[in-house]
């Protein structure tokens, strides 16, 4: 029915994502755009400064060697490029509680504290103890975002997931056995589609998705530089590697999922 003019009509705009009236929204819209920001410059043009510590295939992995009151948070931003997987399928398994522990090898328990949304949850996570440290947990949101390209006709759309240490008041840290740890994470993920020939329908082998990760961990107390950053040598790549082959093996008899 139409509107007659003059009438009272709500002004009141539908919110534009279902986490909108969280506490924790401004915090996750401002590190979502942050670390998406980040993860596209990539390396830059020349690489400068970041030191190539891992390669396998299309992956490649980089650090930059910091420290922060002694303790190591290098950063690290790896790229890796997966055939037959679609970036919004890599976000959806990487963001999802019910697949974690399926390829999440460092992880001794999970537990989602809040739901925010569909697209924000709050983790409290145990990890493996390694010795000689103490155990650690991490407390942090996640956010699962899709960011349509809306500017350039023929680049592609970019899925994204963000992970971010917060606080919560029943889970103080260093209350237990647990050191925290501090983290911030991002995945971010680009299709690319080769056109099949005309009239036929696009299959997994014309898709491709090119997939950008970093990450700063601060182990929020004591660990010896030397082995975390071993640790890291190791843990990193084979996280890499065993998390997309599960993406794969996962989706490969499913309809694909832009
Ligand atoms: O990003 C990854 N996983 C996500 C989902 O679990 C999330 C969580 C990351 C926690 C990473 C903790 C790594 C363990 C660090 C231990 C440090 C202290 C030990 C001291 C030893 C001397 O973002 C994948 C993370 C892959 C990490 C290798």
């Amino acid at each position: 029915e139409r509107i007659k003019s003059g009438t009272a009509v709500p002004v009141t705009p539908p919110p534009t994502c279902p986490s909108a009236s969280h506490r924790l929204w401004p915090e996750i819209e401002q590190v979502v755009h942050q670390q998406v920001a980040w993860a596209r410059l990539g390396l830059g043009d020349s690489g400068t400064g970041w030191q190539l510590f891992a390669e396998d295939g299309e992956m490649r992995m980089y650090r930059r060697e910091e420290e922060v009151d002694g303790m190591v948070v290098d950063p690290l931003k790896a790229v890796h490029i997966v055939k037959g997987i679609t970036g919004h399928e890599v976000c959806h398994y990487f963001f999802s509680p019910q697949y974690r522990y399926d390829w999440e090898t460092t992880l001794e328990q999970m537990t989602v504290l809040e739901t925010i949304a569909d697209d924000s949850c709050l983790f409290l996570q145990t990890h493996k103890r390694i010795w000689p440290a103490s155990q650690r947990d991490v407390i942090f949101w996640s956010h699962i975002r899709h960011l349509p390209n809306d500017q350039d006709r023929d680049g592609p759309d970019i899925w994204t997931v963000v992970n971010h240490s917060t606080e919560h008041k029943d889970y103080p840290a260093n209350s237990g056995k647990c050191v925290r740890i501090f983290l911030t994470v991002c995945m971010l993920c680009q299709t690319r589609v080769i056109p099949p020939k005309e009239g036929t329908p696009i299959t997994r082998d014309n898709i491709s998705c090119k997939i950008t990760y970093c990450s700063v961990v601060n182990p929020g107390g004591w660990a010896p530089a030397s082995v975390l950053r071993a640790l890291y040598k190791r843990e990193y790549p084979k996280f890499l590697k065993r998390f997309t082959s599960y993406v794969t093996n996962q989706t490969k008899d499913k309809p694909i999922m832009f």
